[in-house]
């Protein structure tokens, strides 16, 4: 551990050159299906970010939604098997059933974000053949899946799911400072203003630089990126540069490792549902404290591989992580079916 251990921010080499223009790979002449016009990946290196207003089937959108519902039932069957909550609000549909839930059992959220099962609508959408085109793109014909994704349950007026400021390798260790992890965010319906969409912090890649980030934000366990920092370290300017990114359903917000982004708080009725996937190349480390390493999706002899999802799910990143805590600071037992205490300094 001691060579890779995370000093945030503290970082002596910075490595622009793996996330500007630099690292654009180059474009195929004849497009494979789904691929982006070549300026919109020029945009992901230049800003470090690019929305896709639409790039999603129907069909497998509508799968994971789907198995969203299925989740939070199992939760609710859960938490009402346990005396939790007094009802299985069953009436009410994907985008309101969790808001009564988590009424009653504040944390439910958590446990949500937590629960480490890859749905089968995950796992096709995340390899999909279409989006991993997209990445090719980006990161050349060799893809891993990075194991740190999130199914994300933005509740309304819920301070616990907005997210600060930050660049998404202060959540994981220096190695990751070297290499492009391109994330793909996916609203599970219009993601608005009101409903908390994301803001980006255009071009505050291009020093290839992880800021001082500050551990956590109002008891949650967000890190954070000041303002000022992002101004002094990154050279952004926050008048200007700050990117609201509404992204309408069926579409989607790529963006690297290195630049700022925070969502912001939910004022809607609905709950803000979105998934986050993640690649890289396999060739470097995913940073990832080596809790769990990532799943190989695509190389460029063997393009149509088969996933072997069962050694990827063989680890729970969650449990790991916790284990790792628990260990550094030991705390009172908890139930841990009900536990919504969060290791989050390790989940992006
Ligand atoms: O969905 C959010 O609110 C935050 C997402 C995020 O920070 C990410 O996908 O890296
Ligand atoms: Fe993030």
């Amino acid at each position: 551990m001691a060579e890779t251990k995370r000093q945030l921010g503290q970082q002596e080499k910075v490595y622009p050159e793996v996330f500007d223009l630099r690292a654009m790979p180059k474009q195929p002449e004849e497009k494979k299906p789904g691929q982006l016009p070549d300026s919109m990946i020029k945009q992901f290196f230049e800003e470090g970010y690019v929305i896709v207003d639409s790039f999603f089937q129907k069909e497998e959108l509508d799968a994971c939604r789907l198995a969203i519902e299925a989740i939070v039932d199992d939760l609710a069957q859960m938490l009402y098997r346990g005396g939790k909550i007094k009802n299985l609000y069953k009436e009410y549909g994907l985008f309101q059933r969790l808001t009564h839930i988590e009424e009653e059992f504040p944390g439910a959220n958590i446990l949500l974000h937590k629960q480490g099962q890859l749905p089968q609508a995950f796992k096709d959408l995340w390899s999909s053949p279409r989006l991993l085109n997209v990445v090719e793109q980006m990161i050349g014909p060799d893809i891993m899946g990075h194991p740190v994704w999130n199914l994300r349950t933005k509740t309304p007026q819920n301070e616990a799911t907005t997210v600060p400021w930050h660049q998404d390798s202060a959540y994981l260790d220096n190695r990751s400072y070297e290499v492009l992890q391109v994330t793909a965010w996916i609203p599970l319906l219009d993601a608005t203003r009101e409903n908390g969409c994301m803001e980006v912090a255009a071009r505050g890649h291009l020093k290839g630089k992880v800021a001082t980030h500050q551990c956590c934000w109002g008891g949650t366990w967000y890190v954070m990126l000041e303002e000022q920092e992002m101004e002094d370290t990154l050279d952004v300017d926050m008048k200007k540069d700050v990117v609201l990114c509404p992204i309408p359903y069926g579409g989607m917000l790529l963006l690297n490792n290195m630049v700022p982004h925070r969502s912001l708080g939910n004022i809607s009725n609905d709950i803000r549902w979105s998934l986050d996937l993640r690649w890289q190349t396999p060739e470097k480390s995913v940073g990832f404290y080596d809790l769990k390493q990532g799943v190989l999706m695509r190389t460029k002899d063997n393009p149509n591989m088969t996933v072997n999802w069962e050694d990827f799910n063989k680890i729970d990143r969650h449990a790991e992580a916790r284990e790792k805590v628990s260990k550094a600071f030991p705390q009172d037992e908890v139930d841990e079916e009900y536990d919504t205490y969060h290791p989050g300094s390790m989940d992006v």
